[in-house]
């Protein structure tokens, strides 16, 4: 369900071409981000940093996580065998990371789908992450507190760049305490580079105005050469 963002018109007889800019394009460096990538059966099932499944491409540490299978439906838009959307909750004190390779000075975009446990008696549930390369370079705590039910957790998405200042890159998603037992729930996390291609920017408005303006005064002043 991912689609690039695209946008191409041709202004005038092929003189002035408009195309693809600034797109991120779908290609997720992160593992596993539609959680996937392990068929499990059941409501749920739990994994902490002892019984971590090979494939599930997450690392996991300080307190457990429920991959959710039947429970509820995740909304990355995916299946596994079993035909149900996974997603995951994280537990209060959980840090769920994955590292990914990055290019110094080039931009990315992070998204990912949030929501609570519909269980959560607040109605609400908090969330961390952090993108860290050399230094933080995006880091934001979200809270779903719109209403969540079994049939549908009402996920939010999220979505945001970052630029890499390093070769390795670590996102790390965490729970909060405040959620009690019911917390937050995360689902198609992508994190893909976004390509600028300075040949076919696009030209701001007044660019364009100038552009055209410049074209008039072209076209003014053959008619005065032409009237003399
Ligand atoms: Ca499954
Ligand atoms: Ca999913």
């Amino acid at each position: 369900m991912f689609l690039a963002k695209a946008f191409s018109t041709t202004a005038f007889s092929g003189a002035l071409v408009l195309s693809t800019v600034g797109s991120a394009q779908a290609v997720n460096l992160i593992s596993n981000g539609d959680f996937e990538a392990v068929d499990i059966s059941g409501n749920y099932t739990t994994y902490n940093s002892t019984n971590v499944p090979d494939g599930f491409g997450w690392s996991i540490s300080d307190d457990f996580v429920y991959l959710v299978n039947s429970f509820w439906s995740g909304v990355s838009g995916t299946t596994n065998p079993d035909d149900f959307d996974q997603s995951l909750e994280l537990r209060p004190n959980v840090n769920l990371s994955q590292s990914f390779d990055t290019q110094i000075g080039r931009t990315y975009e992070l998204s990912f789908f949030y929501a609570h446990d519909f269980s959560n008696a607040q109605g609400r549930a908090l969330g961390h992450f952090d993108i860290v390369g050399t230094g933080s370079l995006l880091s934001e705590t979200l809270l779903h507190d719109i209403p969540s039910t079994q049939a549908d957790l009402n996920f939010l998405q999220y979505t945001e760049q970052f630029v890499a200042d390093s070769e390795s890159t670590t996102l790390t998603f965490s729970g909060d305490p405040s959620n009690g037992l019911h917390g937050f729930v995360i689902d198609g996390v992508l994190i893909s580079e976004v390509y600028q291609d300075a040949t076919n920017s696009i030209p701001e408005p007044s660019s364009v105005t100038g552009l055209l303006g410049l074209i008039g005064f072209g076209f003014r002043a053959l008619q005065r050469k032409r009237s003399c």
